[in-house]
């Protein structure tokens, strides 16, 4: 308990948290609190979710039941901290205009939803002109994360957070005895964080189903089979979350059916917008999330059905043969994936550099690393190298650079190209892993053909270049339609 916790348990204007939206997360989040001594202040729109919490779950701890907005506040201590988990967007809205309404001076508002950004900080600027802080808050770990600890990402005021830290770093995850919760910044760094956590997650799970893809189509192995083939990935580098339930949706069977549950699920992706987030803000920083973006296209493209039709059975033109020796290439597969993986997090890790940057928060990368190893979707083993790589240069350029993951993608460059051109063989589409090669490839590449695209740019608009010869601030055009002499602009 920290020194946040309650002295006493009693319930009349003693709650030290509130919780108010109590749906799948709200509820469980407010279960926490409560298991950990804290007594919690319930509220819903509707009352039947509180009353259905307390019902069902009302032994868990101390709560306090509320029906208005009113009597929720005045359930609470003061400071008063109310947690929102409604609906992101109109409904967020909504509910802190009925908070603003009835808390008062220095008094905390947080938002655990998966708000966008740029709300939150629009938001927190309206609470901070009526005297209130408004934490946006970050959670990653869906419902089994919320209710026994989940990664918690709060931006806000610094001040804030001395009063809303403890609790929340003793209801989140802990790896190695370190809370997975720590402040990220002001306003709206929480959010811009937990947007770029899930986007990282979108590329995770498309590079998985690449690998998944390449195993079935590329070597005929069954779900069964690479279920397996994930079990034992996830002992060594690819240890993670993800991976480890991969295996168990893989090894599922339909009880209607009798086949594999994946053989039988609609192959048609949804999403719910944060990696669609993540992307337009990555074009507006001018930060190339490439991984995150083909992530992102391949949901839309599996959704793509009168598409799809139309095209199935298209001809391939003449196809590979399927590889000889499946260990070999199932190596291949890991070692493309691990490193698909790495420009993955080291994408992720630029924009969050670059918004950082953009917006003032002085976001520390290693910090994000440490937490984001227990509780959250992305965890995994390798978090820790990049924490490392992060603590021992935090100004790094690329995470692809630091010494543990530049040798690990040395060592898997060679799998990396033979699973690119096997795949491409065998008419396997993977967005992922290609782009990923592609991305490594120009990194490292001493001359790529901008030199060109500046070309065309100044023949057809007269937009200038720089020259290798010259200061790179230096401007140069070639009079095209003249003489094709060259003027400094
Ligand atoms: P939902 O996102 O499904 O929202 C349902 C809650 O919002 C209910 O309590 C509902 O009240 C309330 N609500 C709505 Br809808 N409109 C409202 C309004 N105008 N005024 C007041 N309350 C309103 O719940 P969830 O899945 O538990 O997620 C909560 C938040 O956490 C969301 O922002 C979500 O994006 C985020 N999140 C979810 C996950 C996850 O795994 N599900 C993970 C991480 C973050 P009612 O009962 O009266 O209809």
């Amino acid at each position: 308990m920290s020194s946040a916790a309650p002295e006493s348990k009693a319930t009349d204007g003693t709650a030290q948290i509130g919780v108010t939206g109590l749906a799948v997360m709200g509820s469980n989040i407010a279960r926490n609190f409560a298991r950990h001594g804290y007594t919690v202040a319930l509220h819903n729109r509707s009352i039947a979710k509180t009353d259905a919490l307390l019902n069902e779950h009302g032994s868990d701890g101390e709560f306090v039941r509320t029906e208005t907005m009113a009597e929720f506040a005045a359930a609470l201590q003061r400071p008063r901290r109310a947690l929102i988990m409604v609906k992101a967007g109109a409904p967020t809205d909504a509910v802190i205009e009925e908070l603003a309404e009835v808390f008062e001076d220095g008094d905390i508002i947080i938002d655990g939803g998966n708000a966008l950004y740029t709300d939150t900080i629009r938001r927190e600027k309206a609470m901070a002109e009526r005297g209130l802080h408004f934490v946006g808050a970050g959670i990653s770990g869906g419902e089994e994360g919320a209710l026994n600890g989940p990664s918690i990402m709060p931006g806000g005021p610094a001040e804030s957070y001395k009063s809303l830290g403890p609790l929340l770093e003793e209801i989140s995850a802990h790896v190695d005895g370190v809370p997975c919760c720590t402040h990220i910044g002001p306003d709206g760094a929480g959010h811009f964080v937990k947007m770029v956590h899930n986007g990282i997650e979108y590329s995770d799970m498309q590079l998985i189903g690449e690998a998944y893809q390449l195993l079935r189509d590329g070597l005929g192995m069954s779900a069964g089979e690479i279920a397996e083939v994930f079990t034992e990935w996830n002992t060594g580098d690819l240890d993670s979350f993800l991976v480890e339930i991969t295996a168990e949706v893989l090894q599922q069977t339909d009880a209607k059916t009798g086949r594999p549950l994946v053989d039988v699920i609609l192959d048609e992706a949804e999403q719910k917008g944060t990696g669609r987030w993540t992307v337009k803000s990555a074009l507006d920083l001018g930060v190339p999330v490439t991984g995150i973006a083909e992530a992102v296209f391949a949901r839309a493209l599996s959704g793509s059905v009168p598409q799809r039709k139309a095209t199935t059975g298209l001809a391939s033109g003449e196809l590979g043969e399927r590889p000889a020796d499946r260990d070999t290439f199932t190596e291949d597969v890991r070692r493309a994936l691990y490193a698909s993986k790495i420009i993955a997090y080291a994408q992720g890790f630029n924009q969050i550099q670059a918004g950082s940057a953009e917006y003032g928060w002085n976001v520390t990368p290693g910090d994000l690393a440490t937490i984001w190893r227990g509780g959250c979707i992305i965890r995994a083993k390798f978090l820790n190298r990049i924490k490392d790589a992060f603590d021992e240069d935090p100004d790094l350029p690329t995470l692809i650079v630091a010494p543990y993951f530049r040798s690990a993608i040395e060592e898997s460059i060679d799998s990396w190209r033979r699973v690119v051109v096997t795949a491409t063989r065998l008419g396997i589409p993977i967005p992922g892993f290609s782009s990923a090669l592609s991305y490594f490839d120009a990194l490292r590449t001493e001359r790529l053909p901008a030199a060109l695209t500046q070309g065309l740019r100044d023949f057809f608009g007269a937009h200038t270049y720089g020259r290798i010869d010259a200061d790179p601030a230096a401007r140069f055009h070639t009079l095209w339609s003249g003489d094709h002499s060259e003027v400094e602009a």
